[in-house]
């Protein structure tokens, strides 16, 4: 049988901003060559390219958009008719990847749901690049588009850029899926708007969170945990209470419509002690300049009460998910977490599918990995004697401070993390000394280490006395030893699990910007949870460094925003 030759001919746009390569890659497309002088487009023109895919000849009509906005009355002509769309970005124009969703929306409602590639271009410059592919990658999943890295300059990738969507028009390349968690647009904008006019009932409900006097040391979460469990109450959901000791209360909260996947959402009901400079009552909530201040309007009051709305929201439309939420408010988060999220998986068995981490990220990063914590001592031991005659003796003190002084060039080996860095180290403590007429005998410093992934707690401890053998051979009989005090792991989650992917989409959907995702030197209980093996992301309202400050506060707005994207991302997760 003779192969079967089709022709088809379909008009494309290529969109993305101004000075991206639009222009420059339908020229190379269309007559392989670059050329650094182009004109900025104006207005609207086309291109035709004929592509051979399998039996089939495709004639793509290119429509090339000037990025400028004087133009956008011809938007509509040029959009009319077109059965999908290439949209650009510049590698190293991180302004031109946020808007990408800008130029999606745009695409869509003009043209409806057409195959779009999604090109990342100027590959070549390679060292100036501000977005990695993995972003890339992972915007263009959630538009469900294949992403392809270009070069108009040198030509790389061009043509399959084009052949891909040619063979999507075709219908030969099925179309990807969108990100998990298609919900009736409607039920969504109404969620959100009962969010939006739930304002009054967010500020009770924060307000009779801070003036629950939770403060750790010593604890009591319980005055908090009464207040959550009456809320829980209210909203419905099942509640369990567990004390591992006597006020220091953990509640857990949920919904079941199934057996999985199970999500839980973790918020900790502990706050700092006020300490000094508050201009504020910090144990009420006071409303000024579209804030709320008072100790734990941040850390981490306001994102719980963001949750409780969250769910609340989602209760008005009888919980339409499938599998369990759970709401976890913990005990202890700010003093070891031996009483609140350790207790609850070591002991109560507490597990999920996937959690979310309710803590400040400023509504606009995800938070996906944690250095790891070394705590160590170095004790110096030396020799007492008069003060008088220090040849005599040997000063456990100057010995130490030998180490110290050298410990900034610690040696350690790893391998840089992209969102971690480096590791670093802080000398915390240091003590010596009897008197001020006797040479010390001992001294002793604690250092604080904050390790990468890459790696090892018993490498970086050699690392450590090896440092120490370094001073020693130029400073024989100084004796310093190492001990380790405390430790952490480093914990990460892939940004490609699917609550950071569900996290990553929702909070483009509703703040309209593109989320960073980032890594932290601290920690947070998500560190526990993926010791578990939970995978978590910590996401919420409010700036990190209000935690812990005097009059910390929190934009109410942010708390709203906050709420919406909690209750979408447990729609997306679960439906
Ligand atoms: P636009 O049509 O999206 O507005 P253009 O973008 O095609 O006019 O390109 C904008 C600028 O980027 C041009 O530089 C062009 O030469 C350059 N450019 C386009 N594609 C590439 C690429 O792949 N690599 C590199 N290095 N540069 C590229 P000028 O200097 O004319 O503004
Ligand atoms: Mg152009």
């Amino acid at each position: 049988m003779a192969p079967k030759h089709e022709e088809y001919a379909f008009k494309i746009v290529c969109i993305g901003d101004g000075g991206v390569g639009k222009t420059s890659l339908i020229v190379r497309l269309t007559e392989n060559r670059f050329s650094e002088d182009y004109k900025m487009t104006l207005g609207t023109s086309f291109a035709a390219h004929t592509i051979n895919i399998e039996d089939n000849i495709v004639t793509l009509q290119i429509w090339d958009l000037g990025g400028q906005p004087s133009f956008s009355h011809l938007r509509s002509f040029f959009y009319a008719g077109a059965k999908g769309a290439v949209i650009v970005f510049d590698l190293t124009d991180i302004k031109s990847f946020q808007n990408i969703t800008t130029w999606y929306k745009e695409l869509r409602s003009v043209c409806g749901d057409v195959p779009i590639v999604l090109i990342g271009n100027k590959n070549d410059l390679a060292s100036n690049r501000v977005v990695s592919r993995q972003e890339a990658e992972m915007l263009a999943r959630s538009l469900g588009a294949p992403y392809v890295e270009t070069s108009a300059k040198t030509g790389d990738k061009v043509n399959l850029a084009f052949q891909s969507i040619s063979r999507r028009l075709l219908g030969i390349e099925e179309k990807l899926p969108m990100v998990k968690g298609v919900v009736v647009p409607e039920v969504k904008s109404k969620l959100l708007q009962f969010i939006d006019s739930r304002r009054d009932y967010l500020l009770n409900l924060l307000g009779d969170l801070i003036s629950a006097r939770s403060v750790n040391p010593p604890g009591n979460e319980k005055t908090a945990a009464d207040v959550v469990q009456g809320e829980l109450y209210r909203i419905g959901m099942q509640t369990e209470s567990y004390e591992k000791e006597s006020g220091r209360t953990n509640v857990v909260g949920y919904v079941e419509k199934g057996n999985s996947p199970t999500l839980m959402i973790i918020t900790h009901l502990d706050v700092v002690p006020a300490g000094d400079g508050w201009i504020y009552d910090p144990f009420k909530a006071t409303p000024t300049n579209g804030r709320i201040v008072g100790r734990g309007a941040v850390d981490d009051k306001g994102p719980m009460a963001s949750v409780l709305l969250a769910i609340q929201a989602l209760k008005e439309f009888n919980f339409p998910i499938r599998g369990r939420l759970l709401f976890v408010a913990v005990a202890d988060e700010e003093t070891g977490n031996e009483l609140g999220i350790k207790y609850l998986l070591n002991e109560k068995g507490l597990t999920a599918d996937y959690a979310l981490v309710a803590e400040q990220t400023r509504c606009e990063a995800v938070e996906i990995a944690e250095k790891g914590r070394l705590w160590a001592r170095l004790k110096s031991t030396g020799a007492q004697g008069h003060g008088s005659m220090p040849v005599k003796g040997a000063n456990a003190i100057v010995n130490l401070s030998k180490v110290l002084a050298r410990i900034e060039n610690l040696k350690m080996s790893y391998t840089e993390h992209p969102l971690l860095g480096a590791p670093t180290i802080n000398v915390g403590t240091i003590k010596g000394g009897v008197a001020t007429n006797v040479i010390p005998a001992s001294a002793e410093a604690t250092v604080d280490i904050r390790y990468l992934p890459s790696q090892d707690l018993r490498q970086i401890i050699n690392e450590l006395r090896e440092l120490v053998r370094s001073v020693q051979r130029e400073n024989p009989g100084l004796e310093v030893a190492i001990e380790p005090i405390a430790s952490d792991p480093p914990t990460e989650v892939s940004p490609e699990d699917p609550v950071v992917r569900a996290l990553v989409s929702v909070i483009r959907e509703v703040t309209g910007s593109q989320p960073k995702l980032i890594g932290i030197g601290g920690a947070t209980v998500a560190k526990h949870c993926i010791s578990h093996g939970i995978p978590t992301a910590v996401f919420g309202p409010g700036d990190p460094k209000e935690a812990h400050a005097a009059n910390e506060s929190v934009s109410i707005d942010s708390l709203l925003t906050a709420a919406k994207i909690y209750a979408l991302t447990i729609l997306n997760l679960l439906s």
